[in-house]
């Protein structure tokens, strides 16, 4: 393989995780019910009837997992806090003994020499507001904004990055419109107040978190590049459609203070928004998460004006494809970054890619090893992807795998294998796979020859 290229030498290398995915002990310390709680326990919502109800057992055995993260020498960890185990029913004061979890969890890291990045919300709302109406009701923003201060009350001496929240698209459009993510409504665009409503947690929960006094508060967003599948009008129209619902509709407003042209949709204003929300969703932030997995191509539907969407999802071709059948594209990734600064220029701060990674079905060997060549290949490609980002002059400051284990994949189960390190889901054995031991030698090469920060 070619050498690694340069970083800076305070670049930040480490791994992600969220909580329902890895923590388990759904009953423990008076956690509440989070609407994927129940997902699970509707029949033929998740594969084989998985759940998070056990996950990594990490609430148990975060001192293991910690340690692990230190053996690869990473020194950045990016991990969600569960809102009901803070507030069990979504309001109200805070649980202490749910705290005290992240509290241990984040002394942890730091006797590891490892920075904690914290989200906030990943998904999991509190079954409770979702029953008066989850993120479709405006009063759950307001419920973010109070629980964000509850965990910054407790671990803001020594918790610096806080994120507000995880893919806000994918909480809109898989739980409110398609309804194959908790809480599995199928509302197509009747979702789109979801996406307000979740901005404005964003909104209020910066403002929170700034008059706490926090230092560093970013959004994660994930976020692909749109390619139109030919130069034709129609084309071109479908692909502009499809990246004002996946990106922009999470980006614009954040960066510009504006929804970006929603017409496509026969939507002519934003549903939901109020005088001063916008001011709120646009205030600065410190950085910008960007999860990345694959670019999207985009057709014009053959079905002309009626059709359903303004788009075809038309798939790539023609490269590698992980188990989940998504595409192996590094270079979609500095497509993106470079992408994302020339739109927003001087609006954008510094990124942090808060996830990037690839399912592969492995499995330990006989010889107690676990071989997973596709992921090193998928791991270089995209560090190489980043750095050649940063050649082309895009401030970005630290590259968090998916995932630290492999865990709980949403509608997936336990079908789809992340980790870099291999979880045994009867024994809880873990076993660092191959790009484990890659990732811990690429980051010394990379340190070793690191650079000053630009
Ligand atoms: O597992 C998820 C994660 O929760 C959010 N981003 C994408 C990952 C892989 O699907």
């Amino acid at each position: 393989m070619e050498p690694l290229p340069s970083f800076p030498e305070d670049f930040l290398w480490g791994t992600a995780t969220a909580a329902y995915q890895i923590e388990g002990a759904v009953r423990e310390d008076g956690r509440g019910v989070s609407t994927w709680d129940t997902f699970c326990a509707q029949p033929g919502r998740v594969r084989d009837g998985h759940t998070g109800e056990t996950a990594c057992d990490h609430y148990h055995r975060y001192r293991e997992d910690v340690a692990l993260m230190a053996e690869l020498g990473l020194n950045a960890y990016r991990f969600s806090v569960a809102w009901t185990r803070i507030q069990a029913d979504g309001r109200g004061p805070a649980n202490a003994k749910g705290l005290d979890f992240y509290d241990r969890l984040v002394d942890e890291l730091a006797a590891h020499g490892i920075t904690p990045f914290l989200t906030l919300y990943h998904w999991d709302l509190p079954q409770a507001l979702e029953d008066e109406g989850g993120w479709l009701n405006r009063d759950t923003a307001y419920r973010f904004a109070e629980y964000a201060g509850h965990v910054h009350a407790r671990l803001g001496d020594r918790v610096a990055h806080w994120t507000t929240l995880n893919e806000p698209f994918v909480q809109m459009a898989y739980g409110y419109a398609m309804g194959v993510h908790a809480p599995g409504q199928a509302l197509l665009m009747e979702a789109l107040p979801a996406a307000h409503h979740l901005l404005l947690a964003h909104g209020l929960g910066v403002q929170t978190l700034r008059e706490a006094g926090a230092s560093h508060v970013a959004l994660t967003n994930n976020l692909t590049p749109v390619r139109a599948e030919s130069d034709s009008d129609g084309d071109r129209a479908a692909a502009a459609a499809y990246d004002a619902l996946h990106n922009r509709l999470f980006l614009d407003p954040v960066f510009r203070g504006r929804y970006p042209d929603m017409s496509a949709y026969g939507v002519a204003e934003m549903p939901g928004v109020r005088d001063g929300d916008l001011e709120l969703i646009a205030a600065p932030l410190d950085s910008l998460g960007v999860n990345y997995y694959n670019p999207t191509r985009i057709a014009a539907p053959e079905e002309g004006p009626d059709a359903l969407l303004p788009f075809v999802d038309v798939g790539i071709t023609g490269v590698p494809r992980t188990a989940f059948d998504w595409p192996v594209v590094p270079s979609g990734l500095t497509e993106l970054l470079v992408g994302l600064r020339d739109s927003y220029s001087d609006a954008l701060p510094p990124i942090h890619i808060t996830e990037n990674g690839c399912s592969y079905d492995d499995e330990v060997g006989p010889d107690g090893t676990v071989n997973d060549p596709d992921r090193i290949a998928y791991l270089d490609g995209h560090i190489r992807a980043i750095a050649a980002a940063r050649d082309a002059g895009v401030d970005v400051r630290g590259y968090l795998v998916w995932s630290l284990l492999d865990n709980f994949e949403w509608a997936e189960g336990y079908h789809q294998r992340f980790g870099i390190v291999h979880v045994d889901f009867a024994t809880q054995r873990r076993t660092p796979k191959r790009s484990a031991e890659w990732y811990r030698d690429a980051i010394t090469e990379m340190r070793g020859k690191s650079l000053k920060r630009r």
